[in-house]
């Protein structure tokens, strides 16, 4: 499943912690400290940074309690919802400006098991960003609803025609980054907001010749707790994706023309 070439100033080899676990919140008071838990039964090792949006229920408050009882746990309180996307972005950022080597992405409601995370991280030996992969062999998807399957499925199959990538899961929020990509990636451009965010940067990771590997996952809907999934924001991937799509193919047919001329 790998994807693209070793870049330049890839550092295959080098150590991949320490690891640092981004988990964006809204409105996640009842999952939080579960995921938080099983998060440090199964990788003891790892921290956590959880970014709030000012969660109305008080999961920021929480996460400050959480956090004042174990220093693996850290927070950032945000003011206003703006997004999974602008959470991972200022979630990055903190970690970038800290010494860690791999920065995780992982959801609080319990979708993404904190016990898949050692099999993600073995596989960053190899790689430069690990997707956790539901549509990979021995990847698979627990009580979605149907329309949720045919819009993930829809989501990929798009991503796939317009962009020509092989990745069979680039929307997966279940993700490993070598701090390199991060480093690489204009994380100022980056402006989606929804699930969008997911298939921007591993649609730049690719472009930038990083190595992208998927590792099956199973995804299980959340028991606890309020989607936030909405109409603008697969209406904001259709429109972004389509545009980077038609901007790749003229890149192409251009680098064709150049190259008769
Ligand atoms: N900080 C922050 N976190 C968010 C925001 N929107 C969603 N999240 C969190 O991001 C994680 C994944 O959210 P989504 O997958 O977009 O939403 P969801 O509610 O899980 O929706 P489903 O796709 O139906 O599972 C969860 O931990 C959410 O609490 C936001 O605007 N700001
Ligand atoms: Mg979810």
């Amino acid at each position: 499943m790998a994807q693209g070439v070793p870049a330049e100033g890839t550092r295959h080899g080098e150590s991949i912690e320490p690891v640092l676990v981004v988990i964006p919140t809204y409105n996640e008071r009842d999952n939080l400290p579960d995921i938080l838990r099983r998060l440090h039964e199964a990788n003891p090792a790892v921290h956590a940074l959880v970014v709030d949006d000012g969660s109305p229920d008080g999961t920021g408050v929480l996460a400050d309690d959480l956090a004042a009882a174990d220093e693996r746990v850290h927070v950032m309180h945000r003011s206003e919802k703006a997004g999974l996307g602008a959470a991972y972005v200022a979630g990055f950022r903190w970690g970038l400006a800290r010494d860690y080597a791999t920065l995780v992405e992982m959801d609080a409601d319990g979708s993404h098991a904190p016990e898949d995370l050692p099999r993600i991280l073995d596989a960053l030996g190899d790689a430069d960003l690990v997707l956790g992969s539901r549509y990979v062999p021995g990847g698979s998807v627990v009580n979605w609803p149907l329309r949720r399957q045919i819009l993930s499925r829809g989501a990929n199959l798009y991503s796939r025609i317009a962009l020509g990538a092989r990745i069979n899961d680039i929307t997966a929020g279940y993700r490993a980054y070598r701090r390199q990509v991060l480093e690489k990636l204009a994380l100022d451009e980056i402006a989606s907001r929804g699930y969008c965010f997911q298939i921007d940067l591993a649609w730049r990771t690719v472009c930038e010749g990083f190595t992208v590997v998927e590792v099956p996952i199973t995804f299980t809907e959340r028991e606890i707790g309020e989607s936030k999934m909405s109409g603008s924001i697969v209406r904001e991937a259709m429109v972004r994706v389509g545009i980077w799509g038609l901007r790749h193919r003229l890149d192409q047919l251009r680098s064709i023309f150049t190259r008769k001329s």
